[in-house]
């Protein structure tokens, strides 16, 4: 049968890979051509994103993937959500792109939020209040930065523009910026007007699976292009992507797509924007065929890759698998933290971080390395757990196994704490969901793959996944309570 080739760029905040993928209708393989780390950098205090870095990586990437596959035709790319460069009159970037986790933000979210009452902003976009979102940042930009620029690019439609001079904003991406009219499909003008930032910045949104155009001649050399690959706009939310992968095989399913964070919810039809689930901070982004992901940030394994950082900064010798063993025998549930704690957003000091929120908490504070570990996989089980618990409730939807994916897929006590936590069956890999939802559009596109549920019945199929089923040795209903706000 016919086999479909394609490229995915997948870019997290932890690290970058570049995928070459061959679909047919009933087989999905695929290769990390490329793999580079993602390292932001501080310049004059503020912490942003290396674009170069990550440009250069994605050239390689698509270098050795077009070397591996010349009929190479078809490339998509996906990345975290909310950060964006901005373009001036000249088309050059103006500057680095902002990392979400600066502090230029500080306080804005806030102030918003008491200006507008929280129901109007999220009547609007749907959206989870969390303080970084793209329209708090745009709020924090430096006025003549934000004067001279003529388009605003999400980091995904930047790099598309990079290589292909075209300018839009995908809509999975776009929804992500508290700027999108979540039941009008389009941008929400009359807030962001309200709100004093320019309209003029937004560019035309792009349908998932639209073609955005060729590679620019000045660039097919280092790629080994020879005019024929095509940048697609495939899901270009990193999560939008691996939720389209999530290799369900029927309704009442929830998925986690964990890596620095656990986004943690369900597929719906419809938004849901009821007072409930404000209060509960709900997010409803935009997925593949127009879906709504019902679902909330909880802190993911950022805390933990923070915490190995420092260690190693410390000159102590640690390995991942190491702490997660030590970390396994560990008593259960003794140091626990709120999953969600705005004091593990920013970078630096982890471990210290983590003992004065279990002090602060009146828990006991854990000492030694694989003590901090299990804080934070116990803690993150139960974010898993009550968000689960939430999304059914506030959705009115039965979750019947949970689906975990992404680079925490491989985490296997975290896999086991969130069955037994959930009380549900979890069902963890792939691993890279998230660049194969975004070879499955590109593969959907090119008519090799049908629809939503035959590509998830592919990677079912095809793809690696555990089951890990509930024990019921420990009590995890007293952490259990619905999410307070
Ligand atoms: P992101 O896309 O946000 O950069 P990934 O999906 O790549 O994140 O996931 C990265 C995380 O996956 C790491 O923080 C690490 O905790 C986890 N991880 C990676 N490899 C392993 C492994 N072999 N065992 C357990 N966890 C792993
Ligand atoms: C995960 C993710 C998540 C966003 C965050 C900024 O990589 O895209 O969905 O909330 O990054």
């Amino acid at each position: 049968s016919e086999t479909f080739s394609a490229a995915a760029v997948d870019l997290g905040a932890s690290s970058g890979r570049v995928v070459l993928g061959r679909v047919a209708p009933d087989q999905i393989e695929f290769d990390v051509v490329h793999r580079f780390r993602n390292e932001p950098i501080r310049r004059s205090g503020t912490l942003h994103w290396n674009f170069d870095a990550l440009l250069e990586g994605v050239i390689d990437g698509l270098r050795a993937a077009r070397s591996a596959e010349s009929g190479l035709e078809s490339v998509g790319i996906d990345t975290w959500a909310v950060d964006y460069g901005l373009i001036g009159d000249d088309g050059e970037l103006i500057g680095n792109p902002v990392n979400y986790r600066d502090s230029r933000t500080d306080g804005i979210m806030e102030s918003v939020r008491e200006r507008l009452g929280d129901e109007r902003l999220y009547g609007v976009t749907g959206l989870q209040y969390l303080p970084f979102n793209t329209v708090y940042q745009l709020l924090a930009e430096d006025e003549d930065r934000l004067a001279t620029a003529s388009s605003l690019l999400l980091m995904p439609d930047l790099l598309s523009y990079a290589l292909t001079g075209a300018v839009g904003a995908e809509r999975t991406n776009a929804s992500t910026t508290q700027m999108y009219d979540v039941t009008r499909g389009e941008w929400a003008v009359d807030l962001i007007e309200e709100l004093g930032l320019p309209t003029r910045i937004l560019p035309p949104i792009h349908n998932t699976g639209k073609m955005a155009g060729a590679v620019l001649p000045g660039l097919r050399d280092r790629i080994g292009d020879d005019g024929r690959l095509q940048v697609r706009a495939v899901a270009s939310h990193d999560t939008a992507s691996a939720v389209a992968a999530v290799p369900a095989t029927a309704d009442g399913f929830a998925y986690i797509s964990c890596g620095t964070w656990s986004l943690v919810g369900i597929e719906l039809d419809r938004p849901v924007l009821t007072a409930e689930s404000v209060a509960a901070n709900f997010t409803n982004e935009v997925g593949v065929d127009g879906t709504i992901r019902y679902l909330r940030n909880v802190m993911g394994l950022w805390p933990l890759q923070e915490c190995i950082r420092t260690w190693k900064a410390d000159g102590d010798r640690v390995r991942l698998d190491e702490l997660l063993d030590a970390a396994g025998r560990e008593p259960a549930l003794r140091s626990v933290i709120d999953a969600e704690s705005p004091d593990l957003v920013p970078p630096d000091g982890m471990p210290s971080r983590i003992r004065k929120l279990c002090a602060d908490a009146g828990r006991p504070v854990p000492e030694s390395k694989p003590a901090v570990v299990r804080c934070i996989m116990d803690s993150l089980a139960i974010g898993h757990a009550r968000t689960v618990r939430d999304a059914a409730r506030l959705s009115g939807r039965d979750v019947e196994v949970v689906h975990l994916v992404g680079g925490g897929s491989q985490n296997r006590l975290l896999a086991q704490l969130t069955a037994d936590a959930t009380g549900l069956p979890v069902m963890a890999g792939p691993t890279e969901a998230t660049a194969l939802g975004n070879l499955l559009v590109q593969a959907r596109a090119a008519g090799i793959v049908d629809g939503r549920a035959e590509a998830r019945a592919l990677i079912a199929a095809t793809q690696p996944v555990e089951r890990f089923d509930p024990r019921s040795d420990i009590d995890w209903s007293p952490w259990l309570s619905p999410t307070p706000k």
